[in-house]
């Protein structure tokens, strides 16, 4: 077998055993530390594609910094349930990184020509490619690879951050940042080589911008950017009517972190119909922004082509089969009394709780799916340690009562279990309320 057919066949293999499935709202990925996702529609479901952090004390990286040293791919058709595809790139196998420097940053992904091109960044070999960071891509028939990796990085561009646009004529584009400055490009028909010289898009505020994404929608070529206006990265955007600009800035899709994480990363896509941005937090290192994690909600736009602010959720996208595992503590809503926690701040991929910790605190969880379903009962995974009742209810506070739960005495988690008052149908919003006792810890709600 030739040394290619060998790749495939090792690399195919693998990917039998590696593919696995989350269900996530915001973060959408627990078991790993996900940033800078690009998302993409290929063969009918969203596609991301996000850096991956991992601890940099783990592998002997730069201390307290960012690191990197490979890809996954996810893929979602309900934007509910995430399949990890395993890893598509390496800084191992990748002929001109130097792999001592974990630094395979923001990707993008893009299909043409019966191919996917997968664009990344990273630190090159100095010795055979020349100092700094470059943006190398690699090929694959299909989303999820298995993806070969070109020799040799793009020619005539240094940088990080690489995003490619499509036009409708058919003409393909490259844009990146370096130096706090966004380029952009014109690429060949074999999309590995830049077709005409780089310019930079600067219509747009001088301070320091990374992570350019560029997508079109009538007619509107939208250049969106992470940007340091203040002290942290908000997510800002321009508008114009050719690719490579003149932008003109429009304004802020995403304010800054209200935690402080420093950076953020957006990419734009429409699902279904239904627009979506993609972003990243800190959720599952609240004390280290270098160990972040993707997140999604709905983007909606002005009649004028404008984009309305989002802002950011945990409850996210997707809706929640009655029938799983409903963690609440992934809320569209809260009342006062009501907050959440890690389960296990020692093991924080578990995910969070919520506490209910006064008469009357609530919190709500939108777009849950009942069907048609028969259901009887609901399950309620518990904890109180004086005991206390809690309901269920559809909307709001003082909507249709669907159960009211009797959580017992107990200094361990208890799954609960009670009839329903009321059998719900279609899609609902979910209220959970405390009755009367002093405090109630949530884990999931299921119903069956
Ligand atoms: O993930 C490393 C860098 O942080 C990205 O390349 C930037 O866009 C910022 O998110």
């Amino acid at each position: 077998m030739k040394s290619t057919g060998l790749f495939f066949f090792i690399s195919g293999f693998c990917l039998l055993f590696v593919v696995n499935s989350t269900q996530a709202q915001n973060p959408l990925i627990h078991k790993q530390f996900t940033a800078d996702p690009t998302a993409r529609v290929f063969e009918n479901k969203i596609y991301v594609y996000p850096s991956h952090d991992i601890l940099w004390s783990d592998v002997g990286g730069r201390e307290n910094w960012f690191c990197m040293q490979d890809y996954h791919v996810y893929s979602s058709e309900n934007l509910t349930d995430w399949t990890d595809h395993g890893v598509i790139v390496s800084q191992e196998k990748v002929p001109w990184v130097d792999s001592t420097t974990f630094s395979m940053w923001a990707p993008d992904c893009i299909y043409r020509n019966n191919k996917y091109y997968f664009y990344f960044p990273a630190i090159a070999n100095a010795e055979l490619v020349g100092k700094g960071m470059r943006i190398g891509v690699a090929t694959s028939d299909k989303p999820y690879g298995p993806f070969v990796p070109e020799p040799r990085p793009i020619e005539g561009l240094m940088g990080i951050d690489p995003n490619i646009l499509i036009d409708k004529d058919g003409q393909a584009y490259i844009y990146w940042a370096g130096m706090r400055r966004l380029n952009g490009a014109k690429l060949k028909d074999n999309m590995l080589e830049l077709a005409s010289e780089p310019v930079e898009l600067k219509e747009i505020p001088n301070k320091m911008k990374e992570g350019p994404f560029v997508f079109e929608r009538n007619d509107i070529y939208y250049l969106t950017f992470p940007l340091v206006e203040d002290s942290t990265e908000e997510l800002a955007y321009a508008m114009g009517d050719n690719p490579l600009g003149p932008f003109e800035f429009t304004g802020v899709i995403m304010d800054q972190s209200p935690v402080g994480c420093w950076t953020n990363h957006q990419s734009i896509v429409e699902y279904n119909g239904q627009w979506y941005l993609f972003y990243h937090h800190n959720d599952l290192s609240p004390d280290f922004d270098k160990n972040r994690s993707i997140r999604a909600d709905s983007l909606f736009f002005n009649e004028d082509g404008t984009i309305q602010k989002v802002i950011p959720t945990l409850r996210g996208i997707g809706i929640t089969d009655a029938t799983r595992n409903i963690q609440i503590d992934r809320y569209s809503a809260i009342g006062e009394g009501a907050s959440i926690n890690f389960l296990d701040t020692d093991n924080k991929p578990d995910g969070w709780k919520t506490i209910l910790d006064k008469k009357g605190a609530w919190i709500r969880y939108n777009s849950v799916d009942f069907g048609n379903k028969n259901l009887k009962s609901v399950n309620v995974r518990a904890l109180s340690e004086s005991g206390g009742t809690i309901e269920v209810r559809l909307n709001k506070l003082d909507g249709p009562l669907v159960a009211s739960v009797e959580i017992p005495k107990n200094i361990n988690w208890e799954v609960v279990n009670s009839d329903l008052e009321e059998i719900p149908s279609g899609k609902q919003n979910l209220v959970v309320v405390l009755k009367g006792s002093p405090k109630v810890e949530i884990d999931w709600v299921r119903f069956e």
